[in-house]
């Protein structure tokens, strides 16, 4: 399998809780190595324009005012097959329905303040890490 690269966020329910550090451990110890990362404030208009595909969703303006509601870490994950082991990490969207031992299962709060984002596919993991990174920043 090719090495990728994903966009993952530590959400606004996280690092307020001070779980940076376990989460980031749950990636490495995956084998994802974290290539880049920053901790950062969104308005509420950036989380609008990253969260953009949702915005006929009913939630939208309850996921783009949470994610607004607190620093949140954004980084660059890289591994073999770095999109799907991330999400494998990460567990269901829903905590309930994740497995034991994944992020949310352990972390999150409900469907909506669940800790962790992640790319879902290639294509959007190359546009959501241009979102938030130049080249530059991605060290290797
Ligand atoms: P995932 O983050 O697992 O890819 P998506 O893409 O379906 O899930 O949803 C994007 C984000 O929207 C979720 N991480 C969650 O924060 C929020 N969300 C999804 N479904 C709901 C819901 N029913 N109520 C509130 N927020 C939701």
């Amino acid at each position: 399998m090719a090495t990728e690269r994903t966009l993952s966020i530590i959400k606004p329910d996280a690092t307020k809780r001070n779980l940076t550090g376990k989460i980031n451990a749950k990636f490495e110890d995956a084998g994802l190595r974290i290539v880049a990362q920053k901790r950062i404030q969104l308005t509420q208009d950036q989380a609008g324009q990253f969260y953009a595909v949702h915005k006929e969703r009913p939630f939208f303006g309850e996921l783009t005012e949470f994610m607004a509601s607190g620093p949140v870490v954004v980084q660059v994950l890289e591994g073999e097959g770095a999109i799907a082991k991330n999400r494998e990490v990460m567990g269901a969207t829903n905590p309930a329905d994740a497995a034991p031992g994944t992020i949310r299962a352990e972390f999150a709060e409900s469907v909506g303040e669940n800790s962790v984002h992640g790319s879902d596919a290639p294509e959007t993991a190359k546009e959501e890490i241009s979102f938030f990174f130049s080249g530059l920043e991605l060290v290797g």
